[in-house]
C-alpha cells in the first residue's frame, strides 16, 4: 500500500501574498476514504473578500495596460507547470475529488492545454476594423476587460473549469478573485501556484477558501465589475440575480439533463460504450453527464442487455487503484440525495433495471453502484418522474422507449435544461434532423454528451445557462466589452 501523504496546510492567496484564513477549519477529505485528510486550514471570511477584491481593483490598470502578449505569456508558462506536474497533480485531483486517475491526469492536461490556447490568444485578432460610409474614415471596435472578475467553480472539474475561466479573465485583461468549491481547495491552491510561479503580478489573481456565503460576499462587494459560475442551478440562479440586481454581467453554467438519444440503426455496440461512458464516467457527476436514455423501442430490450454487459465489468472502488472504473461521490450528502432521488423515482413508479456492484471493501467511502431506472411507459407519468426531471449528479442512468425517431427526439427535448445531447444514428438525414429539432447547447453525433475543447464554444441552451458561453471565441464575449471608434483623419476628403 502506498503511504498516506499528510495534509497540505491551505492558505489564502492574496494581493501577491499567502496568508492563513481566520475563518473555520476546513478540511479536505478524500472522498474514498473520509478519514484521511488531503488539505486543511483556516477558511476565509468577508474582511478577506473584501481585501481580495481591493487587491484585485488595485492591481487593474496595470495589468490591462500590460500587452496582451506579456499576459498570454503568463498562461504559457503556467500550461508548461501543470503539464510538468501531470502526474502529482492528477493523483492529488484524484485523492481529493474522487474520479479516476485518469480522468484526473486527463483533466490537468486538459487545464494546460487551455492555459495555452487562451496565452495564445495574447497574439491573436483583438478587435476588428470596419469600413465607414463616410470618407476619411475607418471604425474600429477594440476590446477592452471589465475590471475585477469574481470566479465562482464547483467541485467536479477542480482544475479545468477553473482554468477555462480564469485562463480567459486574465488574457483579456481582467483581475480576478476567484472561490473555488470547499470540497476541493488543494487543486484550487495549486492552479493559483502555477499562474503565481508563471510570473502573474501581485493582486492579478487572488484565491478565496471558505464557505459558499464568500460567493454572496463577492457578488455583493461593491469594486466587482463581473461574475462567471459553474455549478448549481439554485446557486447559480441566486448569484445570477444578485449580479444582475447590481448591474452586474454574470455569465452562470448550471444544470443539465441530457440524454442520449438511441434510434434503431445506430451501432449499438459503439452507443453502448458511450453511453456507460458518459454516463457513469466521473461517477455521473457531470453537467454534461448522460442522465437520461431514450431508446427506439424495437431495439431497446437489447441495447438494455448490452449496457448490463458493460457494466457488468465497469469496477467500482478506491479511484487511485488503476483497475477501478469509477470512485465515490464528492460527499456523504451528495451519495444521499442521490439515493434519495432514486427512492422517490422508484416510489413514483419507476423499476430498477440494473444496479451494478459496489466495492469489495467500502472503507467508508462515498459510494453508489451504477444504477440503471426504466420510467413507466405512461407518457405522462414517465414525464414526470423526478428521476426524469431533476438533475441527481450521481451514477444514476433514467431510460425511456420511444416509439421511433420523432417520438425519441420529442422525449429527448422533454426538459427544462438543454446543455448536451448524444444521438447515435448511422443516417445522416437522421442526423440533420436531430441538428435542427433537439434544443441543445452542445450535440454529440456517436460520441458521449460529455466533453469540451478549448477552441469551441460550451455552454447550455434554455434553463442550463445564463449569459455568454464559455471558451473559444465566445469567452471574450463576457470577458470584455467593445468600444467602437470613429476614427477619421483632421483633414479627409
Ligand atoms: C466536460 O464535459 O468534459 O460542470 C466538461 C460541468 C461542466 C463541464 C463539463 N461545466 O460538468
Amino acid at each position: 500500500m502506498t503511504p498516506i501523504a499528510p495534509a497540505v496546510q491551505l492558505r489564502q492567496f492574496i494581493a501577491g501574498s499567502w496568508e492563513e484564513g481566520t475563518g473555520a477549519v476546513l478540511s479536505s477529505a478524500n472522498p474514498a476514504r473520509p478519514g484521511e485528510v488531503v488539505a486543511e486550514g483556516l477558511q476565509a471570511t468577508a474582511e478577506h473578500v473584501d481585501r481580495a477584491v481591493r487587491a484585485a481593483s488595485d492591481a487593474a490598470a496595470a495589468w490591462a495596460g500590460t500587452p496582451m502578449h506579456e499576459r498570454g505569456a503568463v498562461l504559457l508558462r503556467a500550461a508548461g507547470l501543470l503539464e510538468r506536474a501531470e502526474e502529482s497533480l492528477g493523483r492529488e485531483l484524484a485523492r481529493e475529488e474522487g474520479k479516476t486517475l485518469a480522468e484526473a491526469r486527463g483533466e490537468v492536461a486538459r487545464a494546460a492545454q487551455i492555459l495555452r490556447y487562451f496565452g495564445n490568444e495574447g497574439d491573436r485578432a483583438a478587435g476588428e476594423v470596419f469600413a465607414s460610409p463616410r470618407r476619411g474614415e475607418r471604425i474600429l471596435v477594440v476590446r477592452k476587460p471589465l475590471g475585477v472578475v469574481g470566479v465562482v467553480t464547483p467541485f467536479n472539474f477542480p482544475i479545468a473549469i477553473p482554468a477555462w475561466k480564469i485562463a480567459p479573465a486574465l488574457v483579456y485583461g481582467n483581475t480576478v478573485v476567484w472561490k473555488p468549491a470547499s470540497t476541493v481547495p488543494l487543486l484550487a491552491v495549486r492552479l493559483a501556484e502555477a499562474l503565481a510561479d508563471a510570473g502573474l503580478p501581485k493582486g492579478v489573481l487572488n484565491l478565496l477558501i471558505g464557505p459558499g456565503k464568500l460567493g454572496t460576499a463577492l457578488v455583493e462587494h461593491p469594486r466587482l465589475d463581473g461574475l462567471t459560475f459553474t455549478g448549481s442551478t439554485a446557486v447559480g440562479r441566486r448569484l445570477a440575480a444578485a449580479g444582475a440586481s447590481r448591474g452586474l454581467p454574470v455569465q452562470a453554467e448550471m444544470g443539465g439533463k441530457n440524454a442520449a438519444i438511441v434510434l434503431k440503426d445506430a451501432d449499438l455496440d459503439l452507443a453502448a460504450e458511450q453511453v456507460v461512458l458518459g454516463a457513469f464516467r466521473s461517477t455521473g457527476q457531470k453537467c454534461t453527464a448522460t442522465s437520461r436514455l431514450v431508446v427506439d423501442e424495437q431495439v431497446a430490450d437489447e441495447f438494455l442487455g448490452r449496457l448490463r454487459t458493460r457494466l457488468d465489468a465497469w469496477a467500482v472502488g478506491d479511484p487511485t487503484d488503476p483497475g477501478v472504473h469509477m470512485g465515490p461521490l464528492i460527499s456523504a450528502g451528495a451519495a444521499d440525495s442521490v439515493r434519495r432521488g432514486i427512492s422517490a423515482a422508484v416510489e413514483e413508479g419507476a423499476a430498477l433495471a440494473y444496479e451494478g456492484k459496489g466495492p469489495g471493501d467500502p472503507e467508508g467511502g462515498f459510494y453508489l453502484p451504477a444504477t440503471i431506472l426504466e420510467l413507466p411507459r405512461n407518457p405522462a407519468s414517465g414525464a414526470a418522474n423526478t428521476a426524469w426531471r431533476e438533475e441527481f449528479f450521481g451514477p444514476v442512468l433514467s431510460v425511456r422507449r420511444a416509439s421511433g425517431t420523432a417520438n425519441a427526439f420529442e422525449l429527448a427535448n422533454e426538459s427544462d435544461f438543454g446543455l448536451s445531447a448524444a444521438v447515435f444514428t448511422q443516417d445522416v438525414t437522421r442526423v440533420l434532423e436531430a441538428v435542427d429539432s433537439i434544443d441543445v447547447g452542445i450535440l454529440h453525433v456517436n460520441s458521449e454528451s460529455a466533453g469540451a475543447d478549448p477552441h469551441v464554444p460550451f455552454g447550455g441552451a434554455r434553463k442550463s445557462g445564463y449569459g455568454p458561453k464559455e471558451q473559444g471565441g465566445a469567452a471574450k464575449e463576457f470577458f470584455s466589452h467593445t468600444t467602437t471608434v470613429y476614427l477619421r483623419g483632421g483633414n479627409p476628403r
